[in-house]
């Protein structure tokens, strides 16, 4: 099971542009399998606690006020390598910077509206899907 899960989360902006549809193929369509997902919109609170590892970053405040700003889709992911080929997939932090085809450089806006977020090691992965999601809400990859 370890490495082989990942989090993502549609953010706000690419949200309002009614993406997430064409993201969520990008990425089911690279082999990822979709384990749980939800619409909702973090309170300012729970957004400080998914990014307080970031706490004493500059951009912490409008970080976690942008991404309490508006519903996002969260949803958890299948793939051997998960970690790794979901970063490879979404592409650099900065769209400006993403290659191109990556979802980033695709559905981006700027460097925080950057239109995903992906966990960013196993161990990482696996706190960030137990922040959303019960074991009773995954459903893996059948056989
Ligand atoms: P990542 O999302 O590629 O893993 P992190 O460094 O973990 O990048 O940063 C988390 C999020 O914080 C980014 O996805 C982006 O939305 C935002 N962010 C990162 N660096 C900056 C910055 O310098 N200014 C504003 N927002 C930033
Ligand atoms: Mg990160």
């Amino acid at each position: 099971m370890a490495g082989n899960i990942t989090l993502t989360m549609v953010k706000p902006v690419a949200y309002s542009k009614n993406t997430s549809g064409k993201i969520l193929a990008r990425i089911t369509e690279a082999g990822f399998w979709l384990v749980a997902a939800r619409t909702m919109q973090l309170s300012l609170v729970q957004a400080k606690k998914f990014y307080a590892v970031h706490k004493d970053r500059p951009f912490f405040n409008d970080l976690v006020e942008f991404m309490s700003s508006g519903p996002i889709l969260v949803a958890m992911l299948e793939k051997e390598n998960a970690v790794e080929d979901y970063r490879l997939l979404i592409g650099k932090t900065n769209p400006a910077e993403a290659a191109d085809g990556t979802i980033r450089h695709d559905f981006g806006t700027n460097l925080q509206a950057n239109a995903v977020h992906g966990s960013d090691s196993d161990e990482n992965a696996i706190i960030e899907c137990d922040f959303f999601f019960s074991k009773s809400e995954r459903f893996y990859r059948p056989g």
